[in-house]
């Protein structure tokens, strides 16, 4: 079965290492988000791709989900001396991916070629696809101003009030090679539990890709990141909260309608089956919290299973 996956970063990925041993590798795609995609110290930095291709690669931090296990940070702590900021917290073995990256994108490679190298150095055999080759910067408006996603996340923990997301850029991106294709053959499509409105939404937003999903919507299987009104990662509850939307699996459901044929939630959030199936979508429950390995595993079997039933 020829699975694609719409991906942000840590909230997806654990999925995604649950699909990867269940799955013939080659077998699924990921698609994944670049409005996080940040330029520091000149280096071009691509936080979702890098976690995706992390974790698939067994590389991963397993603490925080991101960057590479047992990194160290002597360059970030070189730069400080420089008086240059050393928030983002980019470990050396990383900051060889960075350098790569960013000498490939300076040669002419697009971002799709960039990650493909740095897929196949890792030895990952599911196709990693950028969401676009165009640059897309996710914006922050809240009461401190105007910040960039990463700078609001990290910088400053998530505390500010958002207003507004703005995905800068996204006017003149373009779906990036493989994207609208994989969406058109795949047998199914699973949209992770990642932030359906800085992760998932940036992607949905690229000029093609909603159409395409919605063209594909019979064989869409969504998995919800709000268990028991809290993100299973991230910020998301706090966003859609100051964005003056319910904190519920039903909320993000309104989001989905009309893009998916099924809806994963925890079994907390059972007692909203009947509100969402009265959306269009199937609802399927089950415990979506994934702690351990064998959950991950364990979820992305019953989401093969669900998918393969469409
Ligand atoms: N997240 C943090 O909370 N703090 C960091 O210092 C940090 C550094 C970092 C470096 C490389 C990388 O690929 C990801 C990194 N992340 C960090 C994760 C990232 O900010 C977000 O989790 C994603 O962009 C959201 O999906």
């Amino acid at each position: 079965m020829r699975l694609v996956a719409l991906a942000g970063g840590v909230g997806a990925s654990k999925l995604l290492l649950g699909l990867y041993h269940v799955m013939t590798p080659r077998d699924l795609t990921v698609v994944v988000n670049t409005g996080d995609d940040i330029e520091l110290h000149g280096l071009s930095i691509s936080p979702d791709l890098d976690i995706v291709t992390y974790t698939l690669a067994g590389v991963v931090n397993p603490e925080t989900g991101w960057g590479i296990r047992g990194d160290t940070f002597h360059l970030l702590r070189a730069l400080e001396r420089y008086g240059r900021e050393g928030w983002f917290n980019l470990g050396d073995a990383d900051l060889a991916t960075h350098i790569h990256r960013t000498a490939l994108l300076r040669s002419g490679k697009t971002l799709s070629q960039v990650t493909d190298s740095i897929r196949q150095a890792l030895h990952v055999e599911a196709r990693i696809l950028p969401m676009s080759d165009q640059p897309v910067r996710t914006t922050i408006v809240s009461d401190r101003g105007v910040q960039h996603f990463q700078e609001y996340l990290v910088k400053d923990r998530a505390e500010p009030v958002v207003k507004e997301i703005v995905f800068e850029g996204i006017a003149e991106a373009r779906p990036a090679p493989g994207v609208l294709e994989s969406l058109a053959e795949a047998d199914a499509i699973v949209i992770c539990p990642s932030n359906p409105l800085i992760s998932i939404g940036p992607i949905l937003a690229v000029p093609g890709v909603r159409p395409a999903l919605e063209a594909r919507a019979a064989k869409v299987v969504a998995v919800c990141p709000i268990v028991g009104g809290r993100s299973l990662k991230g910020p998301s509850d706090r966003m859609l909260a100051q964005l003056r939307m319910e904190v519920s699996a039903r909320a993000v459901a309104r989001l989905y309608a009309g893009l998916a044929a099924t809806y994963v939630i925890d079994s907390e959030d059972e007692w909203q089956k009947p509100e969402i199936e009265g959306l269009g979508m199937k609802v399927a429950v089950t415990s979506t919290v994934m702690r351990t390995d064998e959950d991950k595993v364990r979820l992305a079997r019953q989401i093969v299973e669900w998918a393969a039933a469409l």
